[in-house]
């Protein structure tokens, strides 16, 4: 006697895994890099996935905050070395400017806040990633880990200009040179993360921060960006210049307008971006 005819969904059976998962929830984007059984080193896909969906999320006026995290145990191991075994790899030169170097510009000129979920190991380009987020709130499994010496390379993917703002040059100097993993409590006593909690807490702490900045005014929250970004190569004279540019733009939003209007009406304001 037949049984009931099975049918096999080939196509969907051949498909690859997403390596970046998007997910909405009232004004928050999560990106959750996935290739878990490879610590989610970046592969080819997942690069380009990645820039995509930051590049998306700055076109997608209902996103007003990002969050970056990683599937499994790792937040991401860089670079998947997997692909540099053979003798005819390109000048790593141009994987840089072409695939890395734009997704950490994505990430700086991205106009709303990147709060980066480092919930295991961050290491090579996955520890450049964590410091190029605007916030960073660590798992206390979190790893931080400058691998590129181990594998007889130079910090790159930002690693140089982010690592000595965020902590001074002897601490990046320490990590850059000895390639030997900063823990999750030291990293949060050095500045590199902004907190650090319970595994099991990272996501229900990072999604309550980050639906807190989803709430704040999103045009003054881009020009606070923009400013930050700035400060960094500004004089004095310069920073003190941009902030009364930008301020002269944030004085004329309807956000200021009902900011002001919620303080004094003792209620909580609603802001539009306007
Ligand atoms: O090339 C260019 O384009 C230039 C740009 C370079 C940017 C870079 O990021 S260079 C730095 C590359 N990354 C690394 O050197 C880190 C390599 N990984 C590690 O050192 C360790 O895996 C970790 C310290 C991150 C974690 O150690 P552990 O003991 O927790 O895990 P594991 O057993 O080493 O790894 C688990 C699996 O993930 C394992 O797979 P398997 O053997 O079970 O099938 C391992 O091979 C895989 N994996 C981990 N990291 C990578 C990786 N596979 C490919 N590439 C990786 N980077």
């Amino acid at each position: 006697m037949e049984g009931p005819l099975t049918v096999i969904d080939v196509a969907a059976a051949a498909t690859p895994p997403t390596p970046v998962l998007e997910s909405r929830a009232d004004g928050v984007l999560t990106l959750t890099l996935n290739r878990p059984d490879a610590l989610n080193a970046f592969d080819r896909p997942m690069k380009e996935a990645l820039l995509k969906s930051l590049r998306g999320a700055e076109r997608d006026r209902s996103v007003r905050v990002v969050v970056l995290t990683g599937a499994g145990r790792a937040f991401c191991a860089g670079q998947d070395l997997k692909e540099r075994t053979g003798d005819d790899v390109a000048p790593l030169s141009v994987e840089l400017r072409q695939r890395y170097n734009p997704i950490i510009l994505a990430m700086r000129r991205l106009e709303k806040p990147i709060v980066g979920a480092i919930n295991g190991v961050a290491a090579g380009a996955g520890c450049s990633l964590a410091v190029a987020c605007d916030v960073v709130i660590a798992s206390e499994k979190a790893s931080f880990l400058q691998a590129f010496g181990r594998v007889g390379l130079v910090p790159d993917t930002g690693s140089t200009w982010f690592l000595p703002r965020a902590i001074g040059y002897a601490r990046a100097a320490q990590m850059m040179l000895t390639s030997e993993p900063v823990d999750a409590a030291t990293a949060e006593r050095w500045g590199l993360v902004n907190r650090v909690v319970p595994g099991e807490q990272l996501m229900d702490e990072t999604m309550a921060h980050a639906h807190r900045m989803a709430a704040g005014a999103p045009l003054a929250m881009a020009l606070t960006k923009r400013a930050l970004n700035r400060s960094f190569v500004s004089t004095l004279e310069e920073a003190l210049d941009f902030e009364a540019e930008l301020q002269s733009i944030a004085g004329r939003s309807s956000d200021h307008r009902e900011g002001v209007a919620a303080f004094v009406e003792k209620r909580r304001a609603t802001f539009t971006g306007e």
